[in-house]
């Protein structure tokens, strides 16, 4: 193995929350029904899916693009006011020495994020300078289970997908990491999916599976 390819959001921090209050605020002003249960089905997903999934329980007359396209700026806009309240805090030690050891070992190490606000968030945070590539929502036209995401994490880094794993919380990351070739690490959610190669409950775990 020569490098690891990290999930952003539910591995290496957890904007789960304030996703949930953003759509939550758009949601309540349409009058659609959204609660934490629907919110888990947004894991991973891309902002327009995302917005399709919540639209599953709107009843009235169907949308334009530009409607969606406002509400997904809308919703965004919520997001990450909210991200901007991020320090350095919110990353535990446990991950911030994880990632140090990795890279003191000579792994390489990347951002495969669904999301748009993956540099945001790394800089909120302080862990820009901890990855040697990033490959989000920006990157990308094909949204995981679809490999692209980490096939580019991959090439970025100049590493075959035989030699990268991939730590994901999400079942359609842990599919998408299967699809790049990739080895793939479920944690947090996706900890008790059989796809995954490895299963693990701790973010220093990653240090006893190097290969
Ligand atoms: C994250 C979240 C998803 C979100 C997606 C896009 O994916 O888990 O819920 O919909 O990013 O986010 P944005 O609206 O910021 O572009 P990941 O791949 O980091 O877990
Ligand atoms: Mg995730």
């Amino acid at each position: 193995m020569k490098a690891f390819i990290f999930d952003l959001d539910g591995v290496i921090v957890f904007t789960d929350k304030f996703h949930y209050q953003a759509w939550k605020k758009m949601a309540d002003a349409m009058g659609i029904y959204f609660d934490e249960v629907i919110n888990n089905r947004l894991r991973g997903v891309s902002r327009a899916e995302s917005l399709e999934i919540i639209l599953e329980r709107y009843d009235g007359e169907p949308l334009s693009d530009e409607k969606k396209a406002e509400l997904m700026e809308e919703k965004n806009n919520t997001y990450r006011k909210l991200l901007a309240t991020m320090t350095p805090a919110d990353v535990t030690d446990e991950v911030r020495d994880t990632l140090k050891k990795l890279h003191e070992q000579r792994y390489k190490l990347a951002i495969g994020s669904s999301s748009r606000n993956a540099k945001f968030i790394l800089e909120k945070v302080g862990l820009l300078d901890a990855f040697d590539a990033i490959s989000d929502g920006n990157n990308i036209t094909h949204s995981k289970p679809d490999p692209e995401v980490f096939t580019k994490a991959g090439e970025f880094l100049g590493v075959k997908p035989k030699e990268c794993v991939v730590v994901e919380d999400a079942y359609a990351g842990i599919d998408a990491a299967k699809a790049a070739g990739m080895t793939a690490v479920g944690i947090g959610d996706a900890a008790g999916y059989a796809k995954a190669d490895y299963q693990i409950e701790s973010f220093r775990e990653l240090l006893a599976i190097q290969g």
